[in-house]
């Protein structure tokens, strides 16, 4: 007997049945963030990343163009099993020769490659406005400056990304998931903490007062406790985005990084989709901060799975990926995490479903025993199992490599 069909067996034991679980994970898509390949910098303006969040490394092989950046995504894509979305940033546009375009002008247009490179590989595309590394983000604020010229601006180019949002939905024929979130705060302790949110949410009413398909453009807001020289003060707080959302009918997005450390989202998803529709996640790792680490199979990222399949959610979250290492292989830090979101969804939709059943009977003995017994049982045959029926090969570390002679290590 293969160890599949051993595997199967053991499961079926605890009442899963794996053939369920393997074509549940199949289905369920995860939005990939392109900006894992280029350190977060994009093509539009050459600014170094900036809004209080840092790559670090200078591991080789960063893509510095546009054709890069797709040749990587598809040498990454290929070796990620299941459904993938691209999610690109507004800093991404691809301008032609000379073009010099604000991102309060840009226009579909500026983005029609990526949709032909998505439009061939039957993918549908999210999008992010970029508020950060632009010379018009002045004292660390975007949509919450004081100064009109400049809030106005930014006001502009969230309008401009709904229109670039729905072109994607568009020619796509998959709904754009648009996220705002702007890194404005201050670093040290701020006189007025009600102003700058109020224009932050007079802002966020003009972008949305553009009308748009709103089956096709899903917006998000994502919140943060802090970021780095932005310390004591952060407009777009997990309060002011979960109000703004709920009162706008928009849809909240959680960033597993963007909390205090004891702080879980795993345990934040049940209340938000008792009151959403929809809920969107970034999935990363933050370590000791918002460091966005690649992600691991680790506790929370089970965690985080897990609410979302033993709540019959998987239709009603937008899941993300959103990690940045620049010390390691580009290549691999994007497969790595990605796998690793999937492999945590379907060790979730291998939990059986008597778990809850032990815990309404306050059996919590039979629950703790039976947990620790599953972290151990035969969950890497099930998912070598689903590579081989996507002919995907379990060790990818090969192809990176082999990538990284041939490709990677001649970008000087
Ligand atoms: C920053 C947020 C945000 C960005 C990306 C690049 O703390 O997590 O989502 O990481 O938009
Ligand atoms: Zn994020």
């Amino acid at each position: 007997m293969n160890r599949y069909q051993e595997a199967k067996e053991i499961y079926a034991k605890y009442g899963v049945d794996t053939e369920q679980a393997l074509n549940a994970l199949k289905d369920v898509c995860v939005s990939v963030h392109c900006w894992q390949g280029d350190d977060v910098i994009g093509f539009d303006c050459g600014e170094s990343l900036s809004g209080g969040i840092q790559t670090t490394g200078n591991y080789p092989g960063r893509a510095r163009t546009a054709q890069e950046l797709m040749d990587d995504i598809d040498k990454a894509f290929s070796l990620m099993p299941g459904k993938k979305k691209l999610n690109l940033h507004a800093s991404y546009a691809i301008f032609s020769d000379g073009e010099a375009v604000g991102r309060d002008k840009i226009e579909p247009k500026h983005f029609k490659a990526w949709v032909d490179f998505a439009k061939a590989r039957g993918l549908g595309i999210d999008f992010n406005p970029t508020f950060f590394s632009h010379p018009m983000v002045k004292d660390n604020l975007t949509l919450s400056s004081p100064n009109e010229t400049v809030r106005k601006y930014w006001v502009e180019h969230g309008k401009a990304c709904i229109r670039i949002s729905e072109y994607f939905a568009e020619e796509t024929g998959i709904p754009c998931v648009m996220n705002i979130w702007i890194p404005d705060g201050y670093k040290d302790i701020p006189a007025d903490r009600l102003g700058p949110r109020a224009r932050f949410k007079k802002s966020l009413d003009e972008i949305l007062s553009i009308p748009y398909d709103k089956s096709k453009v899903y917006v998000t807001l994502e919140s943060k406790v802090f970021g780095i020289g932005l310390e004591s003060y952060t407009v777009g707080s997990a309060e002011f985005c979960l109000s703004y959302s709920a009162n706008a009918h928009i849809t909240p997005l959680m960033d597993n990084g963007h909390y205090h450390p004891t702080e879980m989202v795993s345990d934040k998803i049940s209340s938000l989709l008792l009151f959403n529709d929809k809920i969107a996640l970034h999935v990363t790792r933050p370590v000791r901060w918002d460091s966005d680490h690649v992600v691991l199979f680790d506790d929370e990222t089970r965690e985080i799975a897990k609410e979302i399949v033993r709540n019959d959610a998987l239709d009603r979250v937008f899941i993300a990926t959103d990690y940045f290492d620049a010390s390691i292989n580009r290549i691999s830090a994007w497969v790595t995490g990605v796998r690793n979101v999937q492999k945590a969804l379907l060790f979730a939709l291998l939990q059986p479903a008597c778990l809850k059943e032990l815990q309404d009977s306050a059996d919590m003995t039979s629950l703790m025993v039976l947990q620790e017994e599953l972290k151990t049982a035969p969950f890497g045959d099930v998912w070598n199992e689903y590579l081989l029926r996507q002919n995907l090969p379990v060790d990818y570390l090969r192809e990176v490599k082999a990538y990284e002679e041939k490709v990677l290590v001649n970008r000087k």
